[in-house]
């Protein structure tokens, strides 16, 4: 497969999160939808009220819709805005994880419940404790442990919180200072709240030292995802302004991840948003535009593309414009 494909024309759908279960692809979008709400930097005209699930028995095959699985009208602390999600399995669980604006309008990540990987998912009564910030991607490592990576800024509230604490003013670090960072932590055995307090995802330059606030062609800004390929953790995210989707590569799941070159230029649209996995023997990124809106940004379509690697493990960058 070397051309893009989209994978779905009745609704518009963004942020895929796709994963391998029992043989099958699963996707986790978000739902866009038509709001009326001006478009502006905080992100309000991304008022998305429910998902869907989407499978495929093979990449080039029929796309399945698996309906509403999870509505905001079913959320009990729910406020506004289901934005991007993940799904994790453990145990015999799926664990769908997502952020979504309480009734104080700040961000939190929820957890939902379901039996199937295309669920409905249940959800908690609460938000995960200690949660904030958007863009929830959960990774399991080869021993068994999930970890969480999440953040994003601007409309996604990073940049009210420094330490895991909300600072009074929200506010970027000058150009010359290290960048907001993404966050990882370990989730808990019952995979229902951190099992430590998030840390800082370092990204560092080729001499070693921190990506700076002011580099906004490599600096993170939301989009978090983590695969694993020979071995070597690879970190990968959006740039946000710069409208990006870049990697960087370490040798543990916590960092730090050196940053490595650009997986995907910008798309027609803002946002730029994606997931990286393997089936049946090759690797795919998925990814979203706007072009079927004739792009308009926050009605995206998800489509699929395959994915490659030099003989040095780097990843050969996909222009975002290619049909
Ligand atoms: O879909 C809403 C937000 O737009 C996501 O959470 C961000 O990553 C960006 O794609």
């Amino acid at each position: 497969m070397k051309k893009a494909r989209y994978l779905v024309d009745d609704l518009y759908t963004a942020d895929p999160a796709a994963h391998v279960f029992n043989g099958k692809i699963y996707i986790y979008p978000s739902h866009d939808v038509e709001s009326g709400i001006p478009e502006n930097d905080n992100g309000d005209h991304f008022d998305m009220r429910d998902y869907h699930v989407f499978s495929m028995d093979d990449i080039d095959g029929e796309v399945t819709d698996h309906g509403n699985v999870l509505d905001v009208k079913d959320i009990p602390w729910a406020g506004r805005q289901l934005w991007d999600s993940d799904c994790a399995f453990k145990n015999g669980k799926y664990y769908l994880y997502f952020p979504l604006k309480d009734q104080t309008d700040i961000f939190r990540i929820g957890v939902a419940i379901s039996d199937k990987p295309e669920g409905p998912f249940v959800p908690q009564e609460a938000p995960m404790k200690g949660s904030y910030s958007i863009d929830p991607c959960v990774f399991e490592d080869e021993d068994g442990s999930h970890y969480m990576y999440f953040g994003g800024l601007w409309g996604g509230q990073l940049q009210r919180y420094r330490d895991n604490k909300a600072i009074e003013c929200g506010h970027e670090p000058a150009d010359d200072e290290q960048a907001i960072p993404a966050r990882v932590a370990k989730l808990s055995d019952d995979m229902l709240e951190f099992g430590e307090e998030p840390k800082a995802l370092v990204i560092l330059d080729e001499k070693g030292e921190p990506i700076k606030a002011g580099d906004h062609d490599r600096r993170f800004f939301e989009a978090s995802w983590m695969h694993k390929y020979n071995g070597k953790y690879y970190f990968s995210y959006s740039t946000g302004n710069t409208h990006k989707l870049c990697y960087a590569v370490g040798d543990n799941p916590y960092g730090p991840f050196t940053y490595q070159g650009v997986i995907l230029t910008p798309v027609v649209g803002w946002t730029t948003h994606h997931s990286i996995v393997e089936f049946k023997g090759k690797w795919y990124l998925f990814h979203h535009d706007c072009v079927p809106s004739n792009g308009k940004t926050w009605l995206r379509s998800m489509k699929v593309v395959e994915l490659e690697y030099d003989a040095d493990g780097k990843i050969i960058t996909i222009e975002g414009t290619a049909e």
